[in-house]
């Protein structure tokens, strides 16, 4: 048995999510729990009185400092009311059953991915074996187990608004047709396809949310809105002269991950299973987000910023919009957090983290 796997017989003292005290907690399990997405889900599960499991590559580096507050379980101190972490692989899928059988989830969240679109077309069939045959792969270790245990288990599969690509229509909701623009866009819609097909073949819950970008202060630093609070922050301290990006034109419809994470719970708790956009409705060009950022530290963009074309994409997608109606009408979901609060947000914890490394330095 692997380090830290919960006893399925615990209860929550917590009365939450319309349960009544000392009824057994519900168990999740978030693969990609150390990522963006993966730390906001978990923190929200685990105030929601969840019993929390998360899978993490293993890595000759530790890539669990977005999810350290809240760990316990495999090498560090066992923690009450923590989420408890197992090394697992998309591409494993020996080693997913294992976690599956050990952790017994009533939910499980596919957040994992090789999530970088241009990086995608650098390392092609690793992103599609990870993003596409990965899903597969966990639909199904989820399905044996519901059919072997007579446990129903919630799969909520992580789309990407990348899908819609060369988009069809101005605004994009549910139906609109896919045109996906890059190999991980192309194995995300085999993800979605192949779940929705779990769904009518199997009468699986199983649901698509399909997510228009999302940022926040734990966005990795090489996805644009990060990669430039970071930069630009730097360059404010004196801690970098420039910052290199590609194409300034793009548009998407950014929102806060916080917010993002709240709407795949809302899915996985609905009557009856479906797929749902979620996005703010508006939509801003990276220019936009760049001129706002270096606003707000009072700098001229223009006077850091080099366009370099290895950083474009071979084929882009150009402008992203989404119609989330369905998500605010039936789920009862809004965003929170507005464009120029995101950047505020991500602007001032990317300062206080130069401000760190200054110190560090002197
Ligand atoms: P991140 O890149 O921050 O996180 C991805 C997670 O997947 C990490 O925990 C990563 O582990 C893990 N992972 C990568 N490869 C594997 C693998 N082979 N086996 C197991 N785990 C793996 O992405 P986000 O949190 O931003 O996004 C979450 C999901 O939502 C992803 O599927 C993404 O494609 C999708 N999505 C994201 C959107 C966004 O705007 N953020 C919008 C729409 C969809 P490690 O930490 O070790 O790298
Ligand atoms: P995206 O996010 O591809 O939309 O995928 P990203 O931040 O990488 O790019 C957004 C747009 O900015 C342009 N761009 C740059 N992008 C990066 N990364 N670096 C640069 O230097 C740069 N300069 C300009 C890009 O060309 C693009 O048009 C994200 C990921 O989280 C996916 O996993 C997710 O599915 C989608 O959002 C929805």
């Amino acid at each position: 048995m692997s380090e830290g796997i919960a006893n399925g017989s615990e209860t929550t003292l917590r009365a939450s999510g319309g349960r009544a005290q000392n009824q057994p907690a519900r168990v999740a399990l978030i693969a990609g729990a150390t990522g963006q997405d993966g730390s906001y889900l978990a923190e929200l599960l685990l105030s929601n009185g969840y019993q929390v499991h998360g899978i993490m590559r293993r890595s000759s580096s530790f890539a669990t400092t977005r999810v350290d507050h809240l760990r316990t379980g495999v090498d560090v101190e066992e923690r009450e009311g923590g989420m408890q972490l197992h090394y697992g692989d998309l591409g494993d899928a020996t080693g997913l059953r294992r976690i599956i059988g050990q952790v017994a989830p009533d939910e499980v969240y596919n957040l994992a991915a090789q999530s970088h679109v241009r990086i995608s077309f650098d390392q092609p069939e690793y992103t599609a074996d990870v993003v596409g045959m990965g899903a597969l792969r966990l639909l199904e270790a989820v399905r044996d187990h519901a059919a072997q245990s007579g446990r129903a288990i919630r799969f909520y599969q992580a789309g990407s608004s990348e899908m819609f690509g060369r988009v069809a229509e101005a605004a994009q909701h549910e139906t609109t047709s896919f045109h996906p623009r890059s190999p991980y866009a192309c194995a995300k819609a085999y993800a979605h396809w192949q779940t929705v097909n779990y769904r009518e073949a199997y009468g699986m819950f199983a649901v698509n949310g399909i997510l228009f970008n999302h940022e926040s202060p734990r966005r990795a630093e090489n996805f644009v809105t990060r990669k430039i609070t970071r930069s630009a922050t730097r360059i404010k301290l004196g801690l970098q002269r420039r910052l290199a990006l590609g194409n300034l034109d793009a548009q998407r419809d950014w929102g806060f991950a916080g917010d993002y994470v709240r709407a795949m719970w809302l899915m996985l708790q609905q009557p009856a299973p479906d797929d749902y956009v979620v996005a703010t409705g508006e939509t801003h060009s990276v220019r936009e987000f760049l001129e706002l950022v270096f606003q707000r530290l009072s700098l001229d963009w223009r006077k850091h910023v080099d366009i370099d074309p290895r950083l474009m994409r071979p084929s882009e997608v150009e402008f992203l919009n989404g119609d989330s109606s369905k998500a605010r009408r039936v789920l009862g979901w809004k965003p929170t957090v507005g464009f120029d609060q995101l950047i505020a947000m991500m602007v001032d914890a990317d300062l206080e983290l130069a401000k760190r490394e200054r110190r560090a330095m002197r």
